[in-house]
């Protein structure tokens, strides 16, 4: 059994652009501020899972866990199926909630593997869009971090060799500047001017976990890989808008949407795309790969360098390329332009290609936007893309 304290509060994230903005969300201790994301809940095929949750907000809060099965409430009388509450002839809430200053306490089965979400069942039209949501990721029964990572067990074409997850929402500021100051706001009058990738926007989603700087929004998004490699993506729509992601530099093979594996059988369903949709509620899980095209200085293969205005190379004068087009070696850059590439190790963007996601209140680059660092073969180590 695993036991999960969350408690339901109040507090601000930061926003590149110097803005700070009020949100709810879940913390994962008492008396800090909410983190955006909630706590990302790492649980093994299999586990029973206790989910205590106390509410430090002014109005009722629940939790629903979509995709998990055997959900219970603990209530006078012991354990109890978990059911929508009703009021006066009115549904209040999609699960029985914690009222101000109380601790109610759900447990579930985590009986599937795969990437699922857990936010607010009550009033989720408000409660979401304000942050309260975080992600649950199952592992198979026979995940093993050091000898068997695999997203559905093996032998169903989904090892990989690291994992991240990515959680897409969006915030109007308009919205939780009115929850707030207790102000009306017409939910139909929303729209969003932030675009986050785990609470987070570019360029602040490259910066690594935990930095001091943004004390609420822990989970970074940098994705690192070596070539070869079989990077596993996790998406997980939170926000209320459809996120259309890509990267660039190979297609992704969708291996699993909403936590139900592409295959039937022994015939595997699972297919390659550009871009996938992150829609509202939806989660996909994706198998990333990035060779390189074994280009090296010795190979007689002649390469074409990449264009100089796709690297920001310019009037901007910074860049996160090598200089080179071959993977661990360093060329010439122009005069003046400064890289913040460290190991000459290769970027590449993954990005919203709703254009407008990228941005922070108009300003480009900004929103859901972050890169997959391609590191030279052997110099990357084991710890990078295990979530623990
Ligand atoms: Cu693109």
């Amino acid at each position: 059994m695993r036991t999960v304290d969350l408690w339901a509060t109040d507090g601000f994230v930061s926003i590149p652009d110097g803005n700070s903005l009020y949100v709810w969300g879940f913390a994962g201790a008492p008396d800090v501020p909410a983190q955006l994301p909630g706590p990302t809940l790492v649980i093994d095929q299999g586990d029973e899972v206790v989910v205590n949750l106390t509410n430090r907000l002014a109005e009722p809060v629940s939790l629903r866990f979509p995709g998990q099965e055997e959900v219970m409430v603990l209530g006078d009388g012991g354990w109890e199926p978990a059911r929508p509450q009703d009021a006066g002839g009115r549904r209040v809430s999609f699960m029985p909630a914690a009222l101000p200053g109380q601790t109610i306490t759900y447990r579930f089965v985590a009986a599937r593997p795969g990437t699922y979400l857990y936010e607010s069942g009550t009033d989720p039209h408000r409660q979401v869009p304000m942050g309260l949501y975080g992600a649950i990721v199952v592992h198979p029964a026979d995940y093993d971090p050091a000898t068997n990572r695999t997203a559905y067990g093996a032998g169903t074409g989904t090892e990989y060799d690291r994992e991240y997850l990515m959680i897409f929402g969006e915030m109007d500021p308009e919205f939780h500047r009115a929850v707030r100051l207790g102000l009306p706001h017409d939910v139909k009058a929303r729209r969003p001017r932030y675009w986050t990738l785990n609470g987070r926007c570019a360029p602040d989603t490259l910066a690594p976990d935990r930095v001091p700087q943004l004390p609420n929004q822990p989970y970074g998004t940098l994705i690192e890989m070596e070539p070869g490699e079989r990077v596993l993506l996790r998406y997980a729509g939170a926000g209320v808008d459809g996120h259309p992601i890509h990267p660039h530099g190979n297609h992704t093979r969708l291996v699993a949407l909403d936590g139900h594996l592409l295959r039937n059988g022994a015939s595997d369903l699972s297919y390659k795309r550009f871009t996938v949709r992150a829609g509202a509620g939806e989660t996909c899980d994706m198998i990333f790969e990035w060779t390189g095209l074994e280009f090296t200085p010795a190979n007689p293969i002649p390469t074409v360098l990449p264009n100089l205005r796709n690297l920001v190379i310019g009037a901007d004068g910074w860049t996160y390329w090598s200089g080179s087009a071959y993977l661990g070696h360093k060329g010439d850059l122009p005069v003046g332009v400064t890289s913040f590439n460290r190991i000459r190790e290769h970027y590449i963007i993954l990005h919203s290609h709703s254009e407008f996601q990228m941005t922070n209140w108009g300003e480009h680059p900004g929103g859901i936007m972050t890169f997959i660092a391609v590191y030279p073969a052997g110099t990357l180590g084991p710890d990078a893309g295990v979530l623990a």
